[in-house]
């Protein structure tokens, strides 16, 4: 991989990083910065959204007369918006939508599926916390102009490329090829991305973990004796949750830290979807030289049977999923 320093544009990162690629098209190139052109397309109206009572309620009109869409949808319209026509995706399948999006006739199609979460943690809008997008991007395998189901129901591990834009205090975008994971900030006075977190590693023994422990008692006797176990106050552990799982997974991949999303009693497959969310994370974690496992296996060798199946999550500090994949099969 090229020399980078801090400060380098996204636009240089990607062109150098992926010219080098063999057999290069150049269309995972345009398809990121077209990513990074949606992310700051959404992230100028995240940064509004407390505003949207004085410029109009969400599904009303505001004073300039325009039609005021929820932020989810409008995370949705925009990342597809913005990758339809550009000659680079044949498919594209989003958490928002029940089936998925082939090309418009009148646009050329690529080579990629880009299936995405458009607005994780968008229970969280309201509140001002860390909300953000998560995608992953699949080469197709099936014949024909358009993807198919089946060129996004693989393992994990055939991912091309996965990422999320973060809105949070900053907005950055983090993403992986495959070889390291890098982070890029928004600077907003210019419009820009710039390298600001090369190579980031997944600190091995952090003791952090991120859950939602009201659902702890429907958990697995095991988890909960874990759990219960590392309240210890010698062993030093804090509990870290947001409820936006892009948020938590950032703040543990850059601290260091474990997520969790068990089985519950309401959901039996956990609640996160795996082609938007268990899978796209997991490629990152997995760069960073952690882990992710659905409590058996690990996430990436997962073969999903539909666009929308949900699993079980553990993901984080390799140590610590490994830990709780040892006691979940005790
Ligand atoms: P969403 O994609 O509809 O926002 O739902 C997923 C979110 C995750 O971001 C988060 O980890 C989880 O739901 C929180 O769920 P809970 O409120 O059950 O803790
Ligand atoms: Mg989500």
């Amino acid at each position: 991989m090229p020399h980078f320093e801090e400060g380098t544009t996204l636009d240089r990162f990607l062109l150098d990083t992926m010219r080098a690629r063999p057999g290069a098209t150049g269309q995972l190139v345009t398809l990121l910065k077209q990513v990074a052109l949606a992310g700051k397309l959404v992230n100028a109206r995240v940064q509004r959204a407390g505003l949207a009572g004085m410029l109009g309620a969400v599904g009303g009109m505001n004073i300039q007369g325009e039609y005021v869409q929820k932020l989810d949808v409008y995370a949705n319209d925009t990342f597809k918006r913005a990758l339809e026509h550009a000659g680079v995706c044949c498919m594209i399948v989003s958490e928002e939508d029940e089936e998925q999006m082939l090309i418009p006739a009148d646009y050329e199609a690529g080579e990629y599926i880009f299936s995405m979460d458009p607005l994780d943690g968008s229970s969280n809008i309201d509140t001002n916390a860390s909300i953000g997008t998560i995608f992953g991007i699949h080469r197709k395998v099936s014949a024909g102009r358009d993807g198919a189901p089946a060129d996004v129901l693989r393992a994990g591990r055939e991912l091309v490329c996965a990422g999320y834009v973060l809105y949070g205090a900053g907005t950055m975008l983090v993403l992986s090829t495959g070889a390291g994971v890098h982070g890029f900030t928004l600077d907003p006075s210019v419009g820009e991305f710039f390298l600001s977190h090369l190579d980031i590693r997944l600190q091995p023994s952090t003791r952090a973990y991120s859950c939602n422990e009201a659902y702890s008692a429907q958990w697995d006797p095991r988890l909960q004796a874990w759990l219960a176990g590392l309240k210890e106050p010698s062993l030093g552990w804090s509990a870290r949750y947001i409820g936006s799982l892009v948020g938590d997974f950032h703040r543990n991949l850059v601290k260091g830290g474990v997520f969790l999303y068990p089985p519950t009693a309401k959901a039996r497959q956990g609640k996160l979807r795996m082609l938007y969310e268990a899978q796209p994370l997991a490629f990152l974690a997995e760069a960073a030289g952690g882990a992710a496992s659905d409590g058996h296996m690990p996430i990436l060798d997962k073969v999903p049977t539909s666009l929308h199946e949900r699993s079980p999550l553990y993901i984080g500090n390799a140590e610590a999923v490994a830990r709780i994949v040892e006691v979940l099969n005790s």
